[in-house]
């Protein structure tokens, strides 16, 4: 079976996705028990010996699925990815090819299985990420600079490794998900470097499993590439394994992600609130709410998504960072989500004051910088506007020539006919 892709296909599959957003990412595995970080067995060079003692002690009691769900509907996202397997090996799913996993150790359930379930039940849409890279399996390569293999890649020169063997296993826990825990909406893998993408993972037969069981999972494009370049995506010669949306990693791109053509791509930021993926209790550089909002108008108004990181700790809690941070966002969302989800990409100069959002008829001017005088909606024609009001409690805005104090993150919409393809110098002020 030949699999066809093409961006109408791709646009077509990503409907729901590219409405919704706005998600949430959560990067959980035995690595919450140093707390250093998803990278930690590969940054401080640790063997499968070193890394044990969390496999033992591994037992996230606090663990409550409904509560991880409910926290991201309440902060308004409409999406949650969870990491079933990360770099170092170890499943959260009850894999039958591993003893590696979750139900052997103290906590002894799938967490997988209860995480789709509790997602599913707050009427949210669910996705899977999947580690190409295992670190634990014999039969994947090591290579010299362990630090960063994507970069120093060179394979170890008498290494007796079979990674057809590996490949095999691989397929077969990817098949373990699209067929042991329900629909599932989005497949996150990760993710390719130097010579190892595409083929090297046998990806379109990897694909062709995928489909043939979840034929409308959206997929990400790093079978392909790292989340720096956009991969055969944007090319005329679009591969069945070039995933359906861009992925850029803790990078705003400057403009909407176009393929060589201009077409716009579907794409979605992944970021994180600190600095790190995984629990890290010592990294307290969190990015405030106000910053995260305004990063999400951004992502919207360049016609992209953004999925927003949470690090659960060994116990299976959220931060108490990451709650508040939640928690603030969500206040937000209700009043304003409007103006996010079913946002398409602007085709306006971006205003000096933030960002316009747009759906529809409807044009979202969100204002992020206090304005001293009225505000100047450039790129519109004061005659395409029908009306004027803010989205947080619908009373009208005037436009006229008179004082206004539109404060920090509000938000005032203008109803048009059509975008307007001049600007004023100065128009009639709001
Ligand atoms: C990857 C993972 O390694 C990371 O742990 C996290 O899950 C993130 C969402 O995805 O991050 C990467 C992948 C590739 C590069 C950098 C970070 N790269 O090629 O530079």
């Amino acid at each position: 079976m030949k699999m066809e892709n093409s961006l109408e296909v791709i646009l077509e599959r990503t409907k729901w996705f590219r409405q919704a957003r706005f998600g949430m990412f959560i990067h959980f595995g035995l690595y919450a028990i140093p707390g250093r970080g998803e990278w930690i067995r590969n940054n401080e060079k640790m063997t499968i010996e070193d890394y044990q003692p969390y496999f033992e002690a591994f037992n996230p009691t606090e663990f409550n699925a409904r509560k991880w769900a409910k926290a991201a509907k309440e902060a308004g996202m409409k999406y949650v990815v969870l990491t079933a397997k990360h770099h170092d090996g170890f499943c959260l799913f009850d894999s039958a090819y591993t003893d590696y996993k979750i139900t052997n150790t103290a906590f002894g359930r799938d967490l997988v299985k209860e995480f789709v379930e509790a997602v599913r039940a707050e009427g949210l849409r669910v996705g899977l990420y999947f580690s190409l890279l295992d670190w634990y399996h014999s039969d994947y390569p090591k290579y010299e600079d362990r630090h960063h293999p994507m970069r120093g890649n060179k394979q170890y020169q008498n290494e007796q490794i079979n990674f057809d063997r590996y490949l095999e296993l691989m397929h077969h826990q990817v098949e373990e998900l699209v067929t042991k825990y329900g629909k599932l909406d989005i497949l996150w893998f990760d993710f390719s470097y130097g010579e190892m993408f595409g083929e090297k993972w046998k990806a379109s037969e990897l694909i062709e499993l995928v489909r043939k069981h979840q034929p409308d999972v959206v997929i990400d494009n790093r079978l392909e590439t790292s989340g720096e370049g956009f991969g055969s995506i944007a090319t005329e010669e679009i591969h069945s394994y070039s995933g359906d949306f861009v992925s850029p990693e803790q990078i705003v791109p400057h403009e909407g992600i176009r393929n060589d053509k201009g077409e716009l791509l579907p794409w979605e930021l992944c970021l994180t609130m600190n600095n790190h993926w995984a629990y890290n209790p010592s990294d307290k550089l969190f990015k405030s709410s106000k910053v995260l909002i305004r990063k999400l108008v951004e992502c919207v108004s360049k016609g992209g998504n953004m999925i927003l990181n949470v690090g659960p700790d060994a116990k299976g809690k959220f931060p108490r960072e990451s709650i508040e941070i939640l928690q603030e966002i969500g206040q937000w969302m209700k009043s304003n989500g409007e103006s996010i989800y079913e946002g398409e990409l602007v085709n306006l100069p971006k205003p000096e004051w933030g960002y316009y959002t747009k759906k529809g008829k409807m044009l979202y001017a969100h204002v992020f910088e206090q304005p001293i005088g009225p505000i100047a909606l450039t790129g519109i024609d004061k005659e395409q506007i029908e009306r004027l009001s803010f989205v947080h409690d619908g009373s009208e805005v005037r436009i006229s020539n008179s004082w206004t104090t539109l404060a920090f993150q509000d938000i005032c919409f203008a109803q048009y006919g059509e975008i307007g393809a001049y600007t004023y110098p100065l128009p009639d002020e709001v």
